[in-house]
């Protein structure tokens, strides 16, 4: 679905539906009250807002302003987690399945200017083998011991079953909701569709517009930082020529951004985009005709009281520790981000993977659950509402899928959705998907994309505590790739710390172990040319679901869940500052 982020100009308006809204679970009687956009499971001390599976039922009044006569009219949802259902007055307006991805609908015929109406909102939290990101379906626990065939624990988890449990497959809490921004949006009848940039760094901008109706001539115009005109153009496609372009450069260069005026009769959409090209060559990964080299943790959305709500000041501030730490890239690890971190990126000149919410696809027969074609909707959509920003330079398939078990079937599943995202993509980026800890010289899929993603846990879940080992093992896998002649990124790696946990010796958990894990993992990857980067797993502490693996959450990062940095954040803002992009 194509659905332009929502602005306030001259001819648009927005209203914001933030606020507190009535929720209760499906067949609850009691409304109480939930932020909205925020999880909603940290928001109530009660186990049900952390584990209940099922459907949640957010509602509240709505009313379109009398002003907004005559105008097409939509409600907008930045993203709701996993699936919705939007009601009007108790009737369907629209459902959309999937939770980290923009959807809307039209209220013409539903509700008129200076009309109220009730709106719910059904937000499915159910994980299962046929929704992105995976639920376990009774196989494999995760983090914790099936213990198979032992008739007590067999009939523990079968009760589990009966009662609904929701287990992720994934290494991240389950927060649903509505977790992004909802808007009331009003554009003129005739209005802009969509805008496709595809800028080179000569300054030449070949552009493509949609309009509903094409009654009136569509005008496009650039203008520079500075509101100068730097190119005009007419017509819903063509080419326009930017002057001596300023180039958007990644930090620590000027992310310089130019913006894209549309008009087309009364409406107005003003594209913000950034003049830049990316290739591969060879072993090296070129922004603007330079390598570049990725160097910053992966990230996840995540922080107390909002969970993954979408919150401007922590983006804002995790985005100044990125400067602080001298970084210069994340991975949407595992999901697409909020719309306004990417913004906020393009401006800030931090460099995006942007990955697709398929993880857990490893346990039992994933290529067997009918997934390919919602996961390739899931990319046309992804890649549709992020194509335009120049700090995306990557599109990630997904993490961490089983690739080696079956590597012809893995292909076979993973080759066309690697096709269509270069189909899809005006700007042709590079394509990955990122691998887990497997047996490489087996899987097909990993070593067949633009950029080898690897992630590896040598040191800490294998050859745990012993970094002699870990760095012999890790540099006989890196002899095996530097033959297959791809360039390589080390997509995570990390050990689990307790800030504060201090020992003279090095061990496991504590802050100097965290230290010691990175100097050995990166002694081994300061000896090859074709390692394009580095991203350590990961930016700040994270809450996961409950297991003996786990102490209140993932302790990966470098930074605490509140963004206290660690010892390892302090080291590694010392390799950054004296390591350059290239
Ligand atoms: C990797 C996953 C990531 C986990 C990490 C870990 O990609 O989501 O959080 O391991 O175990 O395998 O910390």
């Amino acid at each position: 679905m194509s659905t332009l982020y929502p602005q306030n100009n001259a001819s648009r308006m927005t209203m914001d539906l933030g606020g507190v809204w009535d929720f209760r679970f499906r067949g609850d009687e009691k409304w109480l009250p939930v932020a909205v956009p925020a999880s909603y499971n940290d928001q109530h001390p009660d186990p049900a807002f952390r584990n209940r599976a099922g459907i949640t039922e957010y509602r509240r009044n709505i009313t379109i302003p009398k002003a907004w006569e005559g105008m097409r009219v939509c409600l907008r949802f930045d993203a709701v987690a996993h699936n919705a259902r939007i009601l009007l007055n108790g009737k369907e307006i629209v459902s959309h399945r999937g939770g980290f991805l923009p959807f809307e609908a039209e209220l013409e015929g539903f509700l008129k200017a200076g009309e109220t109406a009730e709106l719910t909102v059904e937000a499915d939290n159910r994980i299962n083998h046929s929704t992105l990101p995976i639920g376990t379906e009774g196989e494999t626990a995760f983090f914790g011991s099936d213990n198979p065939g032992i008739p007590s624990v067999e009939a523990g988890k079968k009760l589990q079953q009966e009662r609904g449990i929701n287990r992720p497959a994934f290494d991240f809490f389950n927060y649903t909701g509505i977790q992004r921004p909802v808007r009331l949006t009003a554009t003129p009848k005739q209005y802009i569709q969509d805008v496709t940039l595809v800028p080179s760094m000569s300054g030449e901008v070949r552009y493509s517009i949609q309009t509903a109706g094409e009654e009136e001539p569509v005008r496009i115009e650039v203008l520079d930082a500075e509101g100068r005109t730097a190119a005009r153009g007419e017509g819903r496609e063509g080419m326009l020529t930017v002057p001596q372009p300023k180039l958007w450069e990644p930090w620590p260069g000027m992310p310089y951004l130019y913006t894209a005026r549309i008009t087309y009769g009364e409406d107005l959409y003003e594209q913000p985009f950034g003049i830049r090209e990316v290739r591969v060559e060879g072993t090296r990964f070129l922004i603007n005709g330079k390598p570049f080299r990725f160097h910053g943790p992966c990230k996840h959305e995540d922080s107390p009281f909002h969970g993954r709500g979408m919150d401007a000041c922590l983006n804002v501030t995790d985005i100044n520790l990125y400067h602080w730490l001298h970084a210069n890239c994340f991975r949407t690890s595992h999901y697409p981000y909020a719309e306004e971190m990417y913004q906020l990126c393009d401006r800030e000149g931090i460099v995006i993977i942007d990955e697709t919410p398929a993880v857990g696809m490893w346990a039992g027969e994933p290529y067997g659950w009918g997934l390919g074609s919602y996961h390739e909707q899931v990319l046309v959509d992804m890649i549709n509402r992020d194509k335009n920003h120049p700090c995306v330079v990557m599109w990630s398939l997904g993490n961490e899928p089983d690739t080696d078990t079956m590597p012809e079937k893995a292909l076979e599943y993973w080759q066309p959705l690697y096709d269509a995202a270069h189909r899809l993509d005006p700007q042709n980026r590079p394509v990955t998907v990122v691998g887990c800890q497997n047996r490489y010289e087996r899987d097909l899929v990993i070593r067949s994309m633009d950029v080898v993603l690897i992630n590896r846990y040598y040191g800490w879940y294998n050859l745990s505590g012993d970094l002699e080992a870990a760095k012999y093992a890790f540099r006989a896998e890196l002899d095996w790739w530097e033959k297959q002649q791809k360039p390589i990124i080390l997509s995570e790696y990390g050990a689990d710390t307790i800030a504060g946990l201090h020992g003279a010796v090095a061990e496991m958990f504590t802050e100097e172990y965290q230290v010691a894990f990175y100097e050995a993992m990166s002694e081994c990857l300061d000896e090859r040319d074709f390692v394009i980067g580095e991203m350590p797993w990961n930016f700040a502490d994270f809450a996961t679901c409950q297991g003996p693996m786990r102490v209140g959450g993932n302790r990966k990062g470098l930074f605490t869940r509140d963004r206290r940095p660690k010892m390892a954040a302090h080291w590694f803002r010392k390799r950054w500052e004296n390591l350059e992009n290239i």
